[in-house]
């Protein structure tokens, strides 16, 4: 039987191994960020591993500095696919004055970068929603070539929030998409405890525009359907909901123990299909990957954290004094 063409979507070589690299570099900054957790050098950390392909496929469909970007804590690999640097995420995890995110003050994982247009999220789900709801209407009302971009869960589309946001969108037909990284459990919470449906795609229909399921461990279908809505959006015909599902191959965070609520075997059959060692696979029965040029990458990628790490760690720490800026009203009151 001979095996069906891979649809890359026009994507030149390249560009799938730009998407790859992305993929590679947040695996090893999640793994890094998690020793360094263990190691009492950081504080809470959220992996994104097992997330890639949904994250890299979608962000990679944006104009970096262009469109708004309103990711959630697992979406390292969104942030690096748009521009931010492993300084930029050990920084914020490590809370050094120069962190691009808050300044060392927020929690790690908020990520944030003004030029661009990465927006930090608030701790509670689903928040971000509503901004890049809000952001999209600014793009509308000022009739510029601009979309906006909101990342959340599953457990998120259980917020008033996320329901709000899909509505307004609706109604104003507004240049937005909602990507939903569908990994089943919000903490604890298995999806079906959650909702009666199996997918959350459904969901757009109620608010009036499509929504798509589609495979989250599968970098080049995520991007076929997020090239869609993005064109959607610009093209004025409105928001897309998309749902990638996918799974965390990991804990919820470092403070999460999962053996309470996943068995192992599950664990190991999501594992089996890793979009970290899948995608080189099939990059590779391709033509476009072959041993040596995979070492290559990984070389890179491995050596770039490695001095980021470095470098980060010798960094100066917030100032005491600064403790309260963007607290607090600073200088003598009049
Ligand atoms: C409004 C609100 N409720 C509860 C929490 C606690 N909380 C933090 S993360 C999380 C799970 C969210 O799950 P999901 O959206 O599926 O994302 P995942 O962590 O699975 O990627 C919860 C319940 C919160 N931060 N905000």
């Amino acid at each position: 039987m001979t095996k069906e063409a891979v649809n890359t979507h026009g994507l030149a070589k390249e560009q799938l191994l730009q998407m790859l690299e992305k993929m590679l570099l947040a695996r090893a900054l999640s793994v890094r960020q998690r020793m360094l957790q263990r190691m009492g050098k950081g504080p809470m950390t959220f992996s994104g591993e097992g997330h890639e392909a949904a994250q890299v496929g979608s962000a990679f469909a944006l104009k970096p500095g262009v469109d708004w970007v309103f990711p959630y804590y697992r979406d390292v690999a969104v942030a690096v696919t748009i521009g931010m640097t492993p300084v930029d995420i050990l920084r914020a995890f490590f809370a050094r004055r120069d962190d691009i995110n808050s300044g060392g003050r927020n929690m790690p994982s908020h990520f944030s970068h003004p030029s661009l247009r990465i927006v930090s999220g608030s701790a509670p789900i689903a928040t971000q929603l509503p901004h890049a709801v809000g952001a999209a209407l600014a793009a509308k009302l000022r009739k510029l070539d601009e979309i906006a971009v909101g990342y959340s869960g599953d457990g998120s589309t259980s917020t008033g929030d996320w329901h709000e946001s899909m509505n307004f969108a609706g109604v104003q037909r507004l240049p937005v998409v909602f990507v939903c990284e569908h990994n089943n459990y919000a903490i604890s919470v298995p999806w079906r405890k959650q909702a009666a449906i199996e997918n959350v795609s459904i969901r757009a229909q109620g608010y009036g525009f499509p929504g798509v399921t589609v495979d989250g461990n599968d970098v080049l279908a995520v991007y076929g359907a997020m090239s869609e809505a993005v064109k959607r959006a610009r093209a004025g015909e409105g928001p897309t909901l998309i749902e990638a599902k996918t799974y965390r191959l990991m804990p919820h965070s470092s403070d999460d123990d999962d053996r309470r609520y996943r068995t192992r075997e599950e664990v190991e059959a999501w594992s089996a299909k890793d979009p970290v060692a899948e995608f080189p696979q099939q990059l590779k029965e391709m033509g476009v990957l072959n041993d040596n040029s995979e070492k290559e990458i990984n070389d890179r990628v491995n050596h770039e954290v490695d001095a980021a790490t470095d470098q980060v760690e010798q960094e100066p720490q917030p100032e005491a004094p600064t403790a309260l800026r963007h607290v607090l009203v600073e200088g003598e009151r009049s």
